[in-house]
Formats: structure tokens, sequence, C-alpha cells
């Protein structure tokens, strides 16, 4: 395994080796220590006689199988995760917060994330159409505090009691739990057409953020607005944002859809190979920092988890780096087992009144009771805080800590007062003296009534391409709908948003557009008055755009890490492949021979070329790009090779061809016109240098409307 990036002490790693067991060079013992001399027979009354109660290695072993177990996260089961650590680039939040590990440069804080996909199980497939959710514990010198985010920056609903029936929405149908890991069913978008506060959300889940070609290649954000505190008692409202070096980079929905079988575990194969081989995966920490006397000064609310807080209004300041450096020893141990909590925070950092974020503060540990067995999850090696951890709490399933002494409670004297208050100079937690005035009503503010100009502002912010994905993937899940009047309501919504992206839609559909309403349709029940008033109030955002959302804008400077296949056939051309391998290498990328059979493939010259898949086991959509070498002429006549080419160019990735491999070309789709991103030359070198630079664009979406290849 590769290297960490540096050697020094990592105090949650050493935490987590005396947790840590080794079988090699060991003998085979029951959880008791005895040691086992066959564990290929069960103790019998005779040797075909039947098995004896008393055989307690075999009940032992049977009954932890049993239980093996746990009840997989009710949100969030499927995911993947990796150690890593953070560092502040400098101590400019120092005025902010007093917060140790977003102060102190020379501190390096351990962290462990874990990405997720939402609605599906926890064996479900990667590249599901949904949210990913971006759950970093930091394992910091006062604490533990979990930056539990998603890598989109709005939520669904504007307060938490929404939650259960969003999650039931979304899930699979309970007669029949189908469909697996989809949204695209009558459940989801029949609550969806009914709850106008989703919409700013559904923009972002349509759009191609919600089909990511990697964990690395993802924006995260905390979502809900925070507060930072400084040793003065000071507050100022933040918004966490995390971004990726490598860029924000999707694959496209058909490509999904096909991956989601040739390789369930696509971004989990990713993350675990690139951190493998040493491509550490870094996001920068950003911060839009709004002053307490600001709070009201925007035409949202900034409580309210449907907006966001664009960048042009208030910019992102990158305050360091997190690289993730480590993978887990153990899947169960670590991925499975780590609880995060939007309630684990350190001093320095608080709350605000936002209503999702109040009610998750309530969820995670609750839900941690059941998932985890009781009270002591926080005793399970990946939870433990490297702080010193000492209070009252005591007893409860599974207790691993033995508390010396006989005093558990506070105050006491006899066990000389231990353990002590802190104060807020000797690092104690104080909570931010907010002053709330308020009666106490069921309620929500009307600040929280605007539900789609910024759903509007994300779609204007979109380049074409982007809006034509949007466009067909709300086509495609709402044409999944089985109930036509949930369709037609669907459409209604959008109407709200842009009338271009609901015509499309319906047309899609074979429905009419509704009339634009003059006033927003009110979707919920009135009974009574109660519900109150709950109209959408239909505002115009005063930006046209923001550049920050759209994904075209990211920064398209790397190849590192990429994947190319390199299709090759016997007789091929030895220099034309290793040339292009070294080419590849250098700028960070990874050529993998592709051959009709594992083993070597024979090159013209007699050499033997080491193969990695052949095209039984592989396809174009595991891989970034391709490179067709010379001396391939034979894969003119393999349809497996063709369809590979055709495919990856369907999928609008970078292709390039020694010129010698014409022949092949010429059976492909694609072999005349306009090809943009295609690259044929003699000069190996040379074209290698702009096959590079093409895979820097991640995708050549022009492509699309031509859309003849019928891969
Ligand atoms: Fe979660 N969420 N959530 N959530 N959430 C869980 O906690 C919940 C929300 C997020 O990798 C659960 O340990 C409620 C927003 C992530 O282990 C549960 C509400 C955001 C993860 C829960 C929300 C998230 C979870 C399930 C509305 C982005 C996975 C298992 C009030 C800011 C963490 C668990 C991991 C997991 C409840 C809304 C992110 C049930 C009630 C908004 C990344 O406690």
């Amino acid at each position: 395994m590769a290297k960490e990036q540096n050697g020094k002490d990592n105090p949650k790693k050493e935490q987590l080796e005396n947790y840590t067991e080794d079988n090699t060079g060991q003998f085979l013992t029951t959880n008791q220590g005895t040691k086992v001399n066959d564990d290929q027979n069960t103790l019998k009354a005779g040797e075909r006689g039947p098995s004896l109660l008393e055989d307690f290695i075999m009940r032992e072993k049977i009954t932890h199988f049993d239980h093996e177990r746990i009840p997989e996260r009710v949100v969030h089961a499927r995911g993947s995760a990796a150690h890593g650590v953070f560092k502040v680039y400098d101590n400019k939040l120092g005025k902010f917060t007093r917060a140790n590990f977003l102060t102190n440069p020379s501190l390096e804080t351990p962290v462990f994330v874990r990405f997720s996909t939402v609605a599906g199980s926890r064996g479900s497939t990667d590249l599901a159409r949904d949210v990913r959710g971006f759950a970093v514990k930091f394992y910091t010198d006062e604490g533990n505090f979990d930056l539990v985010g998603n890598n989109m920056p709005v939520f669904f609903i504007q307060d938490a009691i929404k939650f259960p029936d969003l999650i039931h929405a979304v899930k699979p149908e309970p007669h029949n739990e189908m469909p697996q890991a989809a949204s695209a069913h009558d459940t989801f978008w029949d609550f969806i057409s009914l709850m106008p506060e989703s919409a700013h959300m559904i923009m972002w889940l349509m759009s191609d953020r919600a089909i990511p070609r990697s964990f690395r290649m993802m924006e995260g954000f905390g979502v809900h607005t925070f507060r930072l505190v400084n040793a003065k008692g000071t507050s100022t409202f933040v918004k966490f944002h995390w971004k990726p070096l490598l860029g924000v980079h999707s694959v496209v929905w058909d490509e999904a859809q096909k991956i989601s079988g040739k390789d369930p575990d696509f971004h989990r194969r990713d993350l675990w190979d690139a951190i493998d081989k040493g491509f550490f995966p870094e996001w920068e920490l950003g911060v839009q920092l709004v002053p307490e006397e600001d709070e009201h000064k925007f035409e949202f609310d900034l409580l309210d988890p449907t907006k966001i807080i664009p960048e042009e209004l208030v910019p992102v300041q990158r305050i360091g780096k997190m690289t993730l450096n480590r993978n887990p020893e153990n899947f169960f141990a670590e991925t499975e087992q780590v609880a995060f909590h939007p309630g684990h925070i350190v001093p320095g950092i608080d709350f605000t009144n936002d209503p999702l974020l109040q009610g998750r503060l309530f969820s995670y540990t609750d839900t941690q009771l059941i998932r985890l067995g009781g009270p002591n999850f926080h005793e399970i090696p990946i939870n433990r805080t490297v702080a010193p951890m000492h209070n009252n709490q005591r007893d409860g399933f599974m207790r691993q800590e033995i508390n010396r002494g006989k005093t558990s409670y506070q105050p006491n004297s006899l066990g000389g007062g231990c353990p002590f208050q802190a104060k807020m100079v000797e690092g104690g937690y104080s909570s931010h003296a907010e002053k709330i005035d308020g009666q106490k009503v069921r309620a929500r503010s009307r600040s929280f009534f605007d539900h789609f100009s910024q759903a509007t502002l994300f779609y204007n912010s979109q380049s074409e391409p982007e809006k034509t994905h949007l466009q067909d993937a709300f086509s495609f899940e709402l044409g999944k709908v089985e109930t036509v009047e949930v369709r037609r309501r669907m459409v209604g919504i959008l109407t709200q948003i842009d009338t271009g992206l609901a015509t499309k839609v319906a047309d899609a559909l074979g429905l009419q557009v509704p009339a634009r309403p003059e006033h927003p349709i009110n979707h919920s029940i009135p009974a009574d008055g109660n519900p109150p008033d709950f109209q959408p109030v239909k505002t115009k955002s005063s930006l046209d755009r923001s550049a920050a959302l759209s994904m075209a804008n990211t920064p398209k400077d790397t190849v590192k890490s990429r994947k190319v296949a390199i299709l090759t056939a016997e007789g091929v051309n030895a220099a034309s492949v290793e040339t292009m391998q070294q080419a590849l290498a250098a700028a960070g990328a990874v050529g993998e021979v592709i051959a009709p059979k594992h083993g070597m493939v024979e090159a013209g010259n007699g050499k033997d070329l080491p193969v990695k898949n052949t095209y039984l086991t592989t396809s174009s959509v595991l891989y970034d790009a391709v490179y067709l070498p010379g001396g391939t002429a034979a894969l003119a006549g393999n349809g497996d090779a063709l369809h590979f080419l055709n495919e990856a160019y369907r999928h609008c990735k970078a292709i390039a061809a020694d010129a010698d491999a014409n022949e092949v070309l010429r059976s492909t789709w694609f072999a005349e016109g306009e090809t943009p991103g295609v690259f044929i030359g003699n000069d190996v070198k040379a074209l290698a240098g702009q096959f590079i630079e093409g895979m820097k664009q991640h995708r050549f979406w022009e492509r699309e409307k031509m859309g003849k290849v019928p891969a």
C-alpha cells in the first residue's frame, strides 16, 4: 500500500493501532483464547452420528456468525470512507473562531471521511442518480468535530419534521420494495410535486452533480448556516464548502446506468484504488462569512436550508486543505461503525436556528442508539476522540471503559471534585448567548416562502449541455412515473422555474404545458386555516446567474489519476503503446492495456505486453478516455472493440488513434465528419500531448447534439 503523505505522528492512527488485530503467524483460537485444533469438523457421537451440544467451538463460531449483521443506516446506507488529514493554511480565521484546528497552521488534524448515496441499500449501486453524503469527522485536539454535509449545497425541505416523509417517498415503494436506489418512481415525484420548497434542490438533483465521475471530483457543502464564535463571544455566520482540487466532474446518465451493471462498486473502487496508488484526493476547505449584523441583508433567510449564498454576494475563502491518504483496514469496523453527528462540535463553532439543523441535532444520536446497539458507540475505536475524555456517564451495553474511583456524580467532594468543569479559558465549550424572545408556535417564517427564485438562478447559470442534461433527467424520471396527474403537477412546478425547461419536459412526456399561474399554486391542503398560509411567494433573484453553479466553470487543468483504455490485439505496435503509456504516466494518468485474452499480448515486434483487462472483463464506461495504437487492424472485425470506441465516443470522451489504425476507425460510427475530441496522428508523442489536453476537458459535450452513435 502507498505510504502516507508524511510520516508525522497521527494520534488517531496510533489510537486505532491499539485495537488492530493481525492473524499473521498466529494459532487459531476461540474468543476465549483456547487454541483450536480442528476447524473442519463438528464434535459428533461417532463419525456418522449426531452433533454434540457440548461443542463449544462450533457453537461459539456459529453464534457469532448469526449475529454479524447490524441494521444499515436508515439513509446513506451505501458508503465508502478513507482516512486523511486536515491542515489550515494560516490563522486568518483567528478573528472569528477559537477552534484550534481552524486557526493553528502547525496542527495536522486527523480526519475520517465517508461518502455515500442516500436512498439505496448498503449493497446498491454507486451510480444511482442521488445526492452524495460527504461526512467528515475531524479528530481535533479539542474533541471531535463532524461536518456532516452533502455534495449539494441545499436540501429538499425546510423543517426536520418533513424528513421521514421525504425519505418514505424516495425509498423503494413499501408494497413491492421497488425501485432500488432510484428516485424515478411515483411516490417520490408525488411528494415533490406537492412540496414547492424542494424546487431548488430538485434542480441540483436532476443536474449532473447527482452522477459524479468520482467521490474525488465532488464539491462538499455543510448546507446549513453555522456560527463561528471567537474568544470574546462574537459570532459570525458561516457556510462551509469543500472544493476538490481535481475539479467537479460527472458521467453521463446512459453511462451511469451501464456502470451500475458493469461495476456497481465504481466509486468505492475508484476511491480505494486512487489512495492505494498514491493519488491522494485533496479538497480545500472554504468558508463564506457573514457578520451577525448582516443577517437580514439578503433576499433570502440565512436559516433557510433551501438557499445558497451566491458566491458573487459572499466569496468563498479557502482556508485549508484536506488530504485523504489511507484506506481503512476493515470496512465494518471503520466505515460501517463510524457515527457522524452534526451535534459533535468543538469550542469556536456553534449552531444556528435553521429548523432542519435543529432537528438533525436530535436524530443522529437517536439513530446510533439503534444502529450501533446502545449508548457506548463513542467507545468504538473509529468514533473515539483523541482529546482526553472524562465524565460521569457510566455503564450501558458493551461498556469498554473501566472507570476508577467511587464518585460518578457532580458536584462531589469524595473524588476531589473531579472531573472538573472547564472555564472558557481552559477550553470549556460555551454556547453562543443568542438572545431569543418568541412565542411557542408551530409555524414557518414568511422569509422562507420564496421557493423558486434560486431554482431559476441555478437553471440560468447552467451551460447549454448542462441544461440539456437537466431536461433529459426530468424527462427520464417523470417518464418512469406512472400516474399522469403527478407528471402534470411536476410540469406545473417547472413552469415556475423556467418555461423553456417546462416545455421541453412536457413535450417528452406528451403533455401540454400548463399556463404559468399568475399566483403560484398553493400545494398545501388548507384545512380551516391550519396549516397557516403556506403559499410560495415568487420573488426574482437580484442575480441573473452565478458562475460557481455551473460545472462548466470547474478547473480543467489536470488528468491526474484518469484511466485510459489502450485497445490492442495481437500484432499491436509496441512502441505505439509504450510511448503513449509513458506520456500518460508523466501526466499522472494511467494507461491500461486491453486485449482479447488475459496474460500477455504479443506485439508486432515479438515483444509481450502485459494485459490489464480483456474485452470480456471490462467496458468503455469504466474508463475516462480511449487510445487506439497502431498495428491493431484486426480490431476492425472485433465487435467488442468497435462497441468500446463507439460508446466512448457517445459518452463524449477523448479518443486518440495512431494514424496507422485508421482502418479500425473507419469501421466506427464516428469515422466521418466533425469529430471534436478525436485525435489522430503519426507521431505518438505529439499525439499524446493533444490527447492529454483533450482529456483535461473531461468531455466533449458538443458531440451529444450529433446523436448518431447507437452504442
Ligand atoms: Fe442526515 N441522517 N438527516 N442529512 N445525513 C443520517 O444518521 C437526518 C440531512 C447526512 O456517512 C442518519 O448515522 C435528518 C442534511 C449524511 O454515516 C440520520 C435530517 C444533510 C449522512 C439522519 C437530515 C444530511 C446522514 C442516518 C433532516 C446534509 C451519512 C444514519 C432534519 C447537510 C453519514 C446516521 C454517514 C445520515 C437524519 C438531513 C447529511 C437518520 C432527520 C440536510 C452525509 O440520523
